[in-house]
């Protein structure tokens, strides 16, 4: 096997559980667009995380097609990078296994996406929804994947990924060294949490984060909304009494206005502030008409190109299978080498 942890190799994923939002096109999907440029990227709908709750059989695979429509609508290119769905390489369940074995309950224990999730029939969820974060971990290093861009609200999983990657390097040293590793088996991945947009919040409670099972779709803007049902939701999204400020320093403690305005920057490729020196003192109304016109026109045609995309399943289950074979002939000589450096007999 070539040693690969000197190269940069960017690997994310996105759960296939429906109602894919502008929080998962703003924190991650723009991000990978952006990332592919410059890196090799691999891109995975994540069907193995997406059962950690129930999924309908049915549904899991409509939405497993409607992620990879949105990668390719939006603008991943499936032909230079690598586009395909978790469950079709078994490596990343081989490998979560051995980091079942590496990780520490302790360290499980601090998960807050855990505890968010759970909720307080904590029994009563599943063990794959306790183990979530080793998956995620071999996802990442079964590629020896250096970067990851994400959301804010994966940074704990990223730092977790990170650790089990340290702790197998260091209990089997010894192994590693024999079979050529001078720095370590694993690389160490980087979290990549960048740009205005790394935590949406839900258009109804700037408290919350813009989620895929909020029950009200009026929380959300999805990818497949049209234009009326953006203006709608946009038109209706909480806000405060006051005009927006003229700087961002004054949108701290109303975390509504800065929602809208951090999406308006990320939408617009700016920042904040330049927002704020049109928009400031502006009346919400004015600037909602305008938020929303922007939305719409990004957001509407990626919408439009999903729908043709997914009336061909056929060549949406091809990219999958193609990207899989991809992925394959990168992962196992990396499953490979881990189960040597292991002990096991192959
Ligand atoms: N609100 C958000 N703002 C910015 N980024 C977000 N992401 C998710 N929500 C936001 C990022 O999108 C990527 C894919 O997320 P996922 O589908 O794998 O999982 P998730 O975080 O569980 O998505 P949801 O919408 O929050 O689902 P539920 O409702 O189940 O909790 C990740 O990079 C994530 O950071």
């Amino acid at each position: 096997m070539e040693k690969t942890n000197t190269k940069t190799r960017v690997f994310s994923g996105v759960q296939p559980t429906g109602n894919l939002h502008l929080g998962n096109y703003l924190g991650a999907i723009t991000r990978f667009v952006a990332l592919q440029a410059e890196h090799d990227c691999l891109y995975c709908v994540v069907d193995l995380h997406a059962i950690t709750v129930f999924q309908d059989p049915d549904e899991l695979a409509h939405n497993t097609r409607e992620v990879t429509a949105a990668f390719i609508a939006a603008g991943i290119d499936p032909e230079n990078h690598i586009v395909f769905n978790q469950s079709q390489v078994s490596g990343h369940a081989e490998l979560a296994w051995i980091f079942n074995c590496v990780a520490r309950i302790g360290w499980l224990n601090r998960m807050t996406q855990f505890k968010e999730k759970a909720g307080k029939d904590r029994e009563n969820a599943s063990a794959g929804l306790y183990v979530y974060p080793n998956l995620m971990a071999a996802d990442i290093l079964l590629y020896h994947a250096t970067h990851v861009p994400v959301g804010e609200d994966q940074k704990q999983h990223l730092e977790l990924a990170r650790d089990i990657a340290q702790k197998f390097n260091n209990d089997f040293a010894a192994t590693i060294a024999r079979a050529g590793f001078a720095d370590g088996f694993f690389p160490l991945p980087e979290p990549l949490i960048t740009g205005p947009a790394t935590r949406v919040m839900s258009l109804r409670d700037g408290t919350r984060k813009m989620s895929k099972s909020e029950e009200s779709d009026m929380t959300r803007i999805n990818m497949t909304d049209d234009a009326d049902a953006i203006a709608k939701k946009i038109k209706k999204a909480r806000t405060d009494p006051e005009p927006l400020p003229s700087e961002v320093k004054g949108l701290e403690a109303r975390p509504e206005a800065d929602n809208l305005v951090g999406i308006f920057a990320a939408l617009a490729e700016t920042d904040k502030e330049s927002v704020l020196r049109n928009f400031g003192n502006a009346s919400f109304s004015s600037f909602k008409q305008a938020l929303a016109d922007l939305t719409t026109s990004k957001i509407v045609p990626i919408g439009a190109e999903m729908k043709k995309l997914l009336a061909e399943p056929s060549h949406i289950d091809r990219v999958l299978e193609r990207g899989a074979a991809r992925a394959h002939a990168i992962a196992d000589p990396i499953l490979d080498k881990t189960k040597e450096i292991v002990g096991f007999i192959r």
